[in-house]
């Protein structure tokens, strides 16, 4: 069995979560924050991590290829090595060129913070050329991102674009996924009760969250 550590608010938490349960993967849920991981099992002390049956993995990017591997009836990656290669730029795009760099905006769009001047200018820039590079990779043709299947590159754009979009629209006032079709990409993808799980346990675990890093009162 496969243990899942970390929590659901989290998008790469979630990118994981999303595999394993259209996959069919049986596997249970340890709620971890991140100031409670093991370092022997995640040693940036980043959630997720993936307990298996010979040990530990970190890297999210990682689990879903072990997945893939080692549960290979419901797949999520297609026959053909390139159609496979396909699926793995965009997914690879998705957390390196569009989640990565939004990243640096989450202080100031969802933690109270502030980000400086040159921060927001510098990394909306970056985020619009980027965008512009997924959106030509990105198949919007087709009813999922990378094609006619259900792939990995799905489960990363669900739990990805939303925090880009959000990110980008707070912090710079323009979200710059706008002139792609993401909204109605999302929106179709919101229609699958698996997505539906995770959207709505994501929302029980913000809330919890919220709870355990608002600042004390005295
Ligand atoms: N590259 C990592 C990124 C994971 C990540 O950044 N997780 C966030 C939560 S969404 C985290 O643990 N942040 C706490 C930290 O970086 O210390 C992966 O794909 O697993």
């Amino acid at each position: 069995m496969l243990t899942l550590c970390g929590f659901s608010a989290s998008n790469y938490y979630n990118k994981v979560k999303l595999a394993l349960l259209e996959k069919g993967v049986p596997f249970e849920e340890r709620q971890v924050w991140t100031d409670e991981t093991d370092l022997a099992a995640s040693p940036l002390g980043k959630v997720p991590y993936l307990i298996t049956p010979e040990g530990p993995l970190c890297e999210s990017a990682v689990m879903l290829e072990y997945i893939e591997q080692a549960y290979p009836q419901v797949p999520l990656l297609p026959p053909a090595p390139y159609a496979a290669a396909k699926v793995r730029e965009l997914h690879l795009f998705l957390d390196l060129h569009l989640e990565l760099v939004a990243r640096n905006l989450y202080p100031q769009a969802f933690f109270g913070g502030t980000v400086s001047e040159g921060v927001r200018q510098k990394v909306g820039a970056q985020l619009e050329k980027n965008v512009a590079a997924f959106a030509r990779l990105a198949r919007w043709d087709t009813p999922f991102i990378a094609g006619e299947q259900f792939t990995l590159a799905d489960c990363a754009a669900i739990t990805h674009l939303p925090l880009v979009a959000s990110a980008s629209r707070i912090v710079c006032g323009r979200d710059v996924l706008a002139d792609l079709p993401a909204a109605d990409y999302l929106a179709r993808m919101a229609q699958r009760p698996l997505v539906q799980r995770i959207q709505a346990d994501r929302k029980a675990s913000l809330a919890l969250m919220m709870a355990r890093y608002a600042p004390k009162k005295d």
